[in-house]
């Protein structure tokens, strides 16, 4: 079976078309952290890919790359946070290593790094500054520190190299203040001589539990947040927050099945662990000037928004710094209008403060109603679970009316935290959603808006 096949057929048995009773589960469900429900309510993060290969223009470096390539002269990290804010971002996520080793904060255990590069005559730190902006801009800073090392020379001999990545990530822990979320990047590749690193994960996921018990910890495997399974800005539809661990047994573990597991999760799953959907705003992680008139448009961006952050994930969105050490103009302008497309498209919820008549058909299953008081042109419907008690829509239906005849709007399969739905704009003074399937009896009713659109 082709990949794209088994994913369909995987997302159809997962949407519950029929929802058998043994998919059923009763019982104490999986909720989030206080830490997993900040970082899904923050909704959108920027990552911020920056380091040698900004200077050599490639997407991985090899590790061979001369430290003194590094001169990002103009490098102002308030004009990141800034950016950030405008965007109504409430994080950002710094590459502090990226596959070719060189660290963009003065390391004790290696010499590739700022430290050997002219860059504020060697004394600089690039990740000091980036966490310091945060700090100031009131965002939650997070690291990226890359497991694969192109340029460690103990990389492959697996325990001196746990021990190199130990020490690292315990410098970039214990230096910089609360750190938000630490990001494992499922890429991984040959050692030298073709030596494979077998990592100690458990040792690693420890160590952050220690050092920085409030951080959340992305990867493949989490702990805490998955990846979403592509890099497109597409989250899985449906997309459970649950997941069977044992489904994706560590960081960039191969397979079709493991690719459905991250799109989707599992509505039984035993963890809350809820995906992350990482895009880059360019067609590269990096900056590369060639590719300043391939930006994203706000059309593509906001599109990107209702298929993560309105299909109960949160959205990463990559944006580059420059040779310069600062965002690129097109970047910023269209970050900001990504944001006045979203204040725009949401500025008037017609449901607000109207009565939800709401209905219980079944022990899994009811109707709300809501009459808008007018009629009105409505083209987006956002729903939304309250998740502090876990997640339990599987399948439902939204119908509006004007005069009688109710039409179908839109359907879906998981709400969670949030579910946007577009549909042609329609006249209607009535609304109501059907809740046609949950693995669950809910605890609370969803939140109900309706947007011009
Ligand atoms: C991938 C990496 O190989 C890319 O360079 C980038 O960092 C992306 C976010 O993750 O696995």
């Amino acid at each position: 079976m082709q990949r794209r096949e088994f994913t369909a057929a995987a997302a159809s048995v997962l949407a519950g078309r029929f929802l058998p009773s043994h998919l059923q589960v009763r019982g104490a469900r999986p909720r989030p952290t206080p830490s997993q429900l900040a970082w899904q309510r923050d909704e959108l993060a920027l990552f911020l890919h920056f380091g040698v290969n900004t200077f050599t223009d490639r997407e991985w470096g090899d590790g061979r790359e001369d430290p003194a390539t590094f001169n990002p002269a103009g490098l102002d990290a308030h004009q990141w946070t800034r950016a950030a804010r405008a965007a109504g971002a409430r994080a950002l996520i710094l590459t502090a290593k990226h596959h070719d080793g060189f660290c963009l904060w003065p390391s004790r255990v290696t010499e590739h790094s700022v430290a050997r590069s002219p860059w504020r005559s060697g004394a600089g730190d690039v990740v000091r500054e980036f966490t310091e902006a945060c700090k100031q801009a009131g965002l939650r800073a997070g690291l990226y520190l890359s497991p694969w090392d192109r340029n460690a020379a103990v990389y492959g001999d697996s325990p001196r190299y746990n021990d190199f990545y130990i020490a690292q990530l315990t410098e970039l822990l214990t230096r910089y203040g609360p750190i938000a979320e630490v990001w494992f990047d499922g890429a991984n590749g040959e050692g030298p001589n073709g030596r494979r690193q077998v990592y100690d994960w458990p040792r690693v996921f420890g160590l952050v539990r220690r050092l920085q018990p409030r951080a959340v910890m992305f990867s493949d495997a989490g702990p805490d947040v998955r990846w979403c399974g592509n890099e497109a800005g597409v989250a899985g539809d449906p997309n459970w927050s649950t997941i069977d661990p044992a489904s994706v047994p560590h960081p960039g573990a191969p397979g079709d099945a493991v690719i459905a597991a991250l799109q989707h999760g599992d509505p039984h799953g035993s963890v809350w662990r809820p995906a992350e959907t990482d895009v880059s705003i360019r067609p590269g992680w990096f900056h590369h000037a060639a590719e300043d008139e391939r930006v994203k448009t706000v059309d593509q961006l906001t599109d990107i928004w209702f298929t993560s952050v309105g299909r109960n994930s949160k959205l990463l969105l990559n944006v580059p710094p420059t040779r310069d050490g600062l965002l690129h103009a097109t970047d910023i302008a269209r970050l900001g209008g990504l944001r006045a497309r979203l204040t725009t498209l949401f500025a008037e919820d017609f449901a607000a403060g109207r009565r939800v008549l709401w209905r219980d058909t079944g022990p899994l299953t009811g109707v709300a109603e809501i009459d808008l008081g007018r009629t009105v042109s409505a083209g987006i419907v956002r729903l939304e679970e309250d998740i502090v008690q876990g997640q339990r829509v599987a399948r439902y239906a939204v119908h509006g009316t004007v005069d009688g005849a109710w039409h179908e709007l839109s359907r879906g399969t998981t709400v969670g935290h949030r579910k946007l739905d577009r549909f042609e704009p329609a006249s209607l003074r009535r609304l109501r959603v059907t809740i046609e399937g949950a693995v669950a009896p809910l605890p609370s009713r969803l939140r109900i808006g309706v947007y011009a659109g």
